[in-house]
């Protein structure tokens, strides 16, 4: 059942599951008291700074390093006991990339790592840097996706057969609906090569431990245990001599999901020396030879009846992979992610896709916050624009006609995925209502007394979140998500430590997962610590992406604090000198039943427990107040998040400038554990969103030379750019999961482009412009396109009537 509201709390939650609780995390951010990498001290500690490659191509003929620098600059060849970074998916068709620690023979990108030097303070790093001597000899450069496809020799990777790392190809009874079609409309759409930029980059500290004789690893990383396990194996090391901390994270967005060249050289520095070594990353560094994302080609190809519903899509999809495939989710995450959730929240049963992922020489393509759903939605939210046009009906009452329908619900896709539950026409419809659309049509009817053209834009889209072991065995990635787990100790003061293996860097789960607790075992939020992020003190968790951290450690730590609630309830009831099932626990406190003033505390069962055993009953459960419990949804296809956003936009025709004059959501994540971490996480991806639609692009030349090398020609929004939203919830539990919860951490920044574009779009047909469909839109390709007009050839009927 859906329920609608506007995010408020619940009666008579104070702090449990549902309620607004400040987050814990904040205060030591607001007062600067985070414990990053870049504030860590260590004695001798040596800060490291790398030689980057400055040509995009190349073998390298020759390294000379001057002697003055000799014993701290370190090559490939220096590190003979340190593995490639391998990641293959068992995908069929994928070849496999082998990226080095530091480049061996030649490099694939401008910005690899080809050396490292290491000193007291990074100046002097940097200047060691200086005195090492590369000869390259050019190899031809592939920074252009499609001419690299067509490449048949001297490739990225020169064992392979062409340049593609894995093609994927699907056709669900395409031929049988698509002949069908009344309409037939063509598009190309286009996303930028995009950064991160996170507030904090790659950070990395590593020293050894000589008392528990580990190398003991600070990262900011979203998945410290895979990157111990990682790390281990290509240090050859046993998982027992390492251990890796996330500290504070200053913000991760997949970015810091995957290993990082830097991350495995300071840990072999570390692990060689036996001393302490540290990497910054600085902003250049990360604009220019940091992982990229986000670079998707689309051909699309929609067939249609003549209201406008889809019968069969047919999509060309390629990715531009960048010069390696990243661990552990591999270069197949992205196609595979785009393949699989192209067909969004509609309920069309004709499907052609082929993706491919192309290796070029540029930084190699990382997970990015929406992981290929922003592409998608992208694509076919553009695609049910055109739709519209084509058959003459507003682009919402397309929608409608190819949402699939709550009454469907479950619903399985054409792509086989299970949607698990909600109400996306409903979500459509009030985002309409919201935005005024009825409105924005008379005020286009008027016209705006500074001439600027107004335009209205929606998308909906599903989030697949929280997707386990069936998907990712198909993705063949090196690692598969399994039981995520939970250990929840109840402290002898009656206290809750609650230890997890995911990582919270902005996510607020410090204090959500205390509400889960609090929701259990009503113990005040303020007495539960979340640990996370420290493999030597929590489970093992393949770690935080994906918005899986809720659905999987959450739940694991609902059902921990379920286990444990009967074994404090029995302890309490024989002090209480009653049978269990006449206590009752709220706020941290048992009472008898019926009978206020006989209660005892939280406290009072904890130091039975601990400190004065005799009292306990005699048949109390050994395994006392601590327990760790393993959880996985019912269901491990993933719980569907979806939302519909919509934006008024007004453009300027003579300078291209757009504003954003509006911008709503309706979204739907099952239960909201805190509705204000939800908006906060949605308001967030929406900015982050606004960046791709409107600024955010890492343009390369013809050389494979990174053109946006500071932020200054790196465009990002500010709070200028990013206006006040609108946001309204609807709770369609989920089947699957505790609470009925489903994850949405990425869901903000999936539909932005879409809506920002359809809006610009919608704006732009009182000129008879050309649609827009290259991200990010620019004043500058405003006016092109108003200078272009609409081009004809792109649609047309696939009968004559
Ligand atoms: N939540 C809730 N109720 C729900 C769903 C979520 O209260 N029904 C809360 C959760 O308890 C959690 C937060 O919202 O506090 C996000 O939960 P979830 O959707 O499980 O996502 P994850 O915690 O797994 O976070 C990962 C996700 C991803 S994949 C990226 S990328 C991303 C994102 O979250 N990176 C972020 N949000 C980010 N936010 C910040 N500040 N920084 C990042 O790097
Ligand atoms: S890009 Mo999020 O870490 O899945």
């Amino acid at each position: 059942m859906t329920t609608e509201h506007g995010g408020a709390a619940r009666a008579g939650k104070a702090e449990g599951v549902g309620a607004r609780v400040p987050r814990k995390e904040d205060a030591r951010h607001l007062h600067g008291k985070g414990n990053f990498v870049a504030d860590m001290a260590m004695p001798g500690l040596s800060e490291v700074a790398f030689l980057r490659s400055p040509l995009a191509h190349a073998r390298i003929a020759a390294v000379r390093t001057d002697d003055s620098v000799a014993g701290c600059v370190i090559l490939r060849q220096d590190m003979a006991d340190c593995r490639d970074i391998v990641a293959d998916s068992t995908l069929p068709t994928y070849q496999s990339s082998a990226q080095p620690p530091l480049a061996a023979g030649k490099v694939r990108f401008v910005g690899e790592p080809v050396a490292m030097a290491f000193a007291p303070s990074r100046a002097e790093a940097e200047d060691a840097i200086e005195l090492i001597d590369v000869d390259y000899e050019d190899l031809p450069v592939y920074a252009d996706v499609f001419a690299a496809q067509s490449a048949t020799a001297e490739f990225v990777h020169e064992q392979w057969r062409d340049n593609v790392f894995v093609t994927l190809n699907a056709d669900r009874d395409f031929d049988a609906h698509a002949g069908q079609a009344e309409v037939v409309v063509k598009r190309k759409m286009r996303l930028a090569r995009q950064c991160m930029v996170p507030m904090e980059g790659k950070a990395v500290l590593a020293h050894w431990d000589h008392q528990a004789d580990q190398l003991v690893v600070y990262s900011a990383t979203q998945v410290p245990h895979m990157i111990r396990t990682i790390l281990a194996e290509c240090l050859e090391l046993d998982q027992g001599q390492v251990r890796v901390i996330s500290p504070d994270v200053g913000g991760a967005f997949g970015y810091k999901c995957v290993l990082q060249q830097e991350e495995l050289c300071v840990a072999w520095l570390a692990k060689t020396y036996r001393r302490p070594f540290r990497f910054i990353e600085d902003r250049r560094e990360h604009l220019t030879a940091g992982a990229n994302s986000r670079e998707h080609h689309y051909e699309m190809t929609a067939y249609a009846d003549r209201r406008g519903r889809l019968l069969a899509l047919d999509a060309h999809v390629t990715v531009d992979g960048g010069a390696y495939s990243v661990w552990p989710f591999t270069i197949g995450l992205e196609p595979g992610q785009a393949v699989g959730n192209l067909p969004g929240p509609y309920a069309f049963r004709g499907y052609r896709c082929v993706t491919r992922a192309v290796a070029t020489n540029k930084p190699g393509f990382v997970p990015y916050r929406g992981v290929a759903r922003t592409g998608v939605c992208f694509a076919i939210e553009l695609m049910m624009d055109a739709i519209a046009r084509e058959v003459g009906r507003e682009p919402w009452e397309v929608r409608l006609e190819n949402l699939v329908r709550p009454e469907q619900m479950p619903y399985v896709n054409v792509t086989n995925k299970h949607l698990d539950s909600g109400d996306y026409p409903a979500s459509l419809r009030k985002a309409l209502e919201m935005i005024d659309a009825a409105g924005v049509r008379e005020r286009q009817e008027r016209g705006e007394p500074d001439g600027r053209l107004i335009g209205v834009g929606v998308a909906t889209y599903t989030e697949q979140a929280a997707h386990g072991t069936s998907v990712f065995a198909t993705w063949g990635t090196p690692v598969i998500p399994g039981f995520d787990q939970a250990t929840a100790r109840i402290t002898p003061d009656g206290g809750l430590e609650v230890r997890v293996g995911v990582h919270s860097h902005g996510q607020g789960m410090e204090t959500t997962f205390a509400q889960i607790a609090n929701e259990i075992l009503g113990i005040p939020v303020a007495r539960i610590k979340l640990l996370h992020g420290d493999t030597g003190q929590t489970p093992y968790s393949t770690g935080t992406y994906a918005s899986r951290s809720l659905v999987m450690s959450g739940g694991a730590v609902s059902q921990a604090c379920k286990r444990l609630l009967p074994r404090v309830l029995h302890i309490a009831a024989h002090l209480l000198g009653v049978p269990a099932g006449q206590v009752a626990v709220g706020d941290g406190r048992f009472a008898v039943a019926g009978t206020a003033e006989r209660a005892i505390s939280m406290r009072e069962v904890a130091e039975a427990w601990y400190l004065k055993p005799h009292l306990l009953p005699a048949d109390v459960d050994p395994q006392g107040l601590e327990v760790t419990v393993g959880y996985k949804p019912k269901v491990d296809t993933g719980c569907f998040t979806y939302a519909s956003q919509a934006a008024t936009v007004a453009v300027d025709p003579a300078t291209g400038g757009v504003e954003i004059l509006d911008y709503v959501v309706v979204e739907d994540c099952g239960t909201m554990i805190n509705p204000m971490v939800v908006e906060g996480q949605t308001i967030g991806g929406i900015a982050q969103g606004i960046g791709t639609a409107f600024y955010e692009e890492t343009p390369y030349d013809a050389n494979g030379q990174p053109l946006a090398s500071t932020l200054a020609d790196y465009m990002l929004p500010g709070p200028t750019e990013v206006p006040h939203m609108r946001i309204h919830h609807f709770e369609t539990p989920s089947p699957h999961t505790e609470f009925g919860a489903k994850g949405m951490g990425e869901g903000g920044a999936i539909a932005p482009p879409a809506v920002l574009f359809n809006a610009v779009n919608d704006a732009l047909r009182a000129v008879g412009a050309a649609e827009l469909a290259q991200t990010p839109l620019t004043p500058y390709r405003v006016l092109q396109a108003i200078a272009q007009g609409r081009p004809r050839e792109e649609t047309g009927q696939a009968k004559a009537a």
